[in-house]
């Protein structure tokens, strides 16, 4: 990552935002991520040029909603209407204390100030590092940034059209500066999702390098 791409950043209150790097979302996980692994050695990279990183880990209970195993007859990418909104339903994931739920083993996590476990409420879903699927439920993120005075987000990760997407068009609602840097993420892509999400991140004002 040339230096050029992040000099818009001052880097003192800037902080990396790595989302979901967990071996369910890389290859022969149970939620891959095509190229998932891939982003690994590029984050450990950009980390080290940053003062403050965060992790995001999803952290589902066993049985939870997003499942389609917690929906008879319905099967994984199809979508249901939870009383939040639509979701779309994902195989089984990211289980509490499961491997499959931790870290990609390379991923160089040693200086990571603060771990935000998410989607472990079994009713609702939660893509953000800000909000659950209904988009009111907090994490807590968005406040220990503005205690901390870190207002300024670079997000990667998995996947670009959802946790990283969400996570963005939240960070960005709630008056952070946002850039997505595009090399440090790869995408599921259901249903034109990517192009999708990239859309509205545009829109919204979202940085992409
Ligand atoms: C994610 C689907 C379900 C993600 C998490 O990290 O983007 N996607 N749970
Ligand atoms: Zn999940």
């Amino acid at each position: 990552m040339p230096d050029d791409l992040l000099s818009h950043l001052p880097t003192e209150n800037r902080v990396l935002l790595v989302v979901d790097i967990q071996n369910d979302f890389c290859p022969d996980g149970a939620l891959a991520v095509a190229g998932g692994d891939e982003v690994v050695p590029i984050i450990n990279r950009l980390s080290r040029q940053f003062a403050h990183v965060i992790l995001t880990q999803d952290w589902h209970c066993a049985n939870h909603l997003s499942f389609a195993s917690s929906h008879p007859g319905k099967k994984p990418l199809e979508q249901v209407n939870l009383p939040y909104g639509p979701q779309v339903l994902w195989p089984d994931h990211c289980i509490q204390g499961t491997a499959g739920a931790g870290f990609h083993p390379d991923l160089d996590v040693a200086h990571c100030e603060l771990v935000i476990r998410k989607g472990y409420h079994r009713e609702i879903d939660s893509y953000s590092a800000f909000f659950e699927n209904d988009r009111r439920t907090p994490t807590g993120l968005a406040g220990y940034l503005r205690e901390r005075g870190l207002m300024r987000l670079c997000i990667v990760g998995l996947a670009t059209d959802f946790c990283v997407a969400y996570s963005a068009l939240d960070a960005k609602r709630l008056g952070f500066e946002v850039t997505v840097i595009e090399k440090a993420c790869r995408g599921i892509d259901v249903g034109g999702s990517l192009a999708a999400a990239w859309l509205e991140m545009n829109e919204a004002g979202v940085i992409r390098v």
